[in-house]
């Protein structure tokens, strides 16, 4: 990405395909599990259907993921957490072969026995893990070996406000603000933790100024918006590969999905999605766009029907690859 037209180019486009993937996924999720009249609400069995296991999807939150990733190079690393398409598709990891993994296919990332929160992909340099805030550590780890190895390299950990509860998240700051790693530490606030609000589980209303207790700048973006994380993650990654070491930011962000596929989201005020919807940040950056001249209808049309086939595509590619073979059950899970 050359210039900011590109970038922005980029952002618009990242974030429509990572909307198309997560609706395409909410529908495909739900086939077989329950018949669709009692599905909503009720517990259903989530081994069953082509996508077992449970599923978290990030809808809305997807500035979070490309105005950061918009900065980053193919040297660089990401962790994600749980909840990780979108980190993904914006590092640059193929669609084919995530979704055959969630699908549990043999020509998945992990050879399908990771499945949708275990995405790894050293090609690209992208991790995620199921385990609420152990992502900020590996961050750590993958920037100590850049500095080691004399690379101008950086890493980047996304988690959620309710991760930054967590013991490692804390070790993990002090770490690298100490060494001052070339880490970014990019907190996810779309409000619940599961059920429950930040406020019930947080005695502070920004983790931005936890930063503070650790020696290294905090920086909180107010609006859900791709060019503000954009122009706060470009700060933190130019100080970060210039060796000055971490950064904090927290996003405000929102979450238009349940916790997980299926959740009766009983905690939640009726209309909240309803209203978050009405600031989407896909149609906002779209209208820069307009405004700048990178954008119109006839554009948009085009490079939406190109994803919707790719996202497509993606998903027959994991309905027709093969299962792994039985006896491959205990390989590829312990290192020798
Ligand atoms: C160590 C650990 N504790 C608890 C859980 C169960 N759990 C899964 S997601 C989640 C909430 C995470 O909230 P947050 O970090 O805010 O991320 P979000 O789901 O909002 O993206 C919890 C407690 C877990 N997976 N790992």
């Amino acid at each position: 990405m050359e210039t900011t037209s590109d970038r922005l180019l980029w952002m618009y486009r990242t974030m429509v395909e990572i909307r198309e993937y997560e609706e395409t996924m909410a529908k495909v999720y739900l086939e077989g599990k329950l018949p669709p009249k009692i599905q909503k609400g009720l517990a259903f069995d989530i081994g069953a259907g082509p996508v077992p296991g449970e599923m978290h999807l990030a809808a809305g939150q997807e500035p979070v993921a490309v105005g950061v990733c918009a900065h980053l190079r193919d040297e660089d690393s990401v962790v994600g957490a749980h909840r990780p398409h979108h980190f993904a598709i914006a590092k640059g990891v193929p669609l084919n072969e995530m979704t055959a993994e969630m699908f549990g296919k043999v020509t998945g990332l992990g050879r399908g026995k990771g499945g949708h929160m275990h995405l790894f992909d050293p090609a690209h340099k992208f991790s995620c893990s199921g385990i609420v805030g152990a992502g900020a550590p590996q961050a750590c780890g993958a920037a100590l070996a850049a500095k080691k190895l004399g690379k101008d390299w950086v890493a980047i950990a996304f988690f959620g406000e309710g991760a930054a509860n967590q013991g490692a998240f804390h070790e993990a700051l002090n770490l690298a603000a100490l060494w001052k790693l070339p880490v970014v530490f990019v907190c996810e606030d779309n409000k619940y933790g599961i059920s429950v609000e930040k406020g019930d589980s947080t005695a502070i209303a920004s983790n931005a100024d936890r930063a503070a207790g650790y020696g290294m700048p905090g920086v909180l973006v107010e609006k859900n918006d791709a060019l503000a994380v954009f122009e706060a993650a470009g700060v933190a990654i130019d100080r970060a590969r210039r060796g000055e070491g971490p950064t904090l930011i927290e996003v405000k962000t929102d979450r238009y999905y349940g916790h997980f596929q299926g959740d009766p989201e009983t905690y939640r005020p009726k209309g909240e999605v309803k209203q978050l919807r009405e600031h989407d940040p896909i149609p906002a950056l779209g209208a820069v766009l307009r405004e700048q001249g990178l954008l119109d209808d006839a554009r948009d049309a085009e490079l939406r029907e190109a994803i919707k086939a790719r996202v497509q595509a993606a998903f027959d590619f994991a309905r027709q690859s093969p299962y792994p073979e039985v006896a491959e059950a205990y390989q590829h899970v312990f290192v020798d």
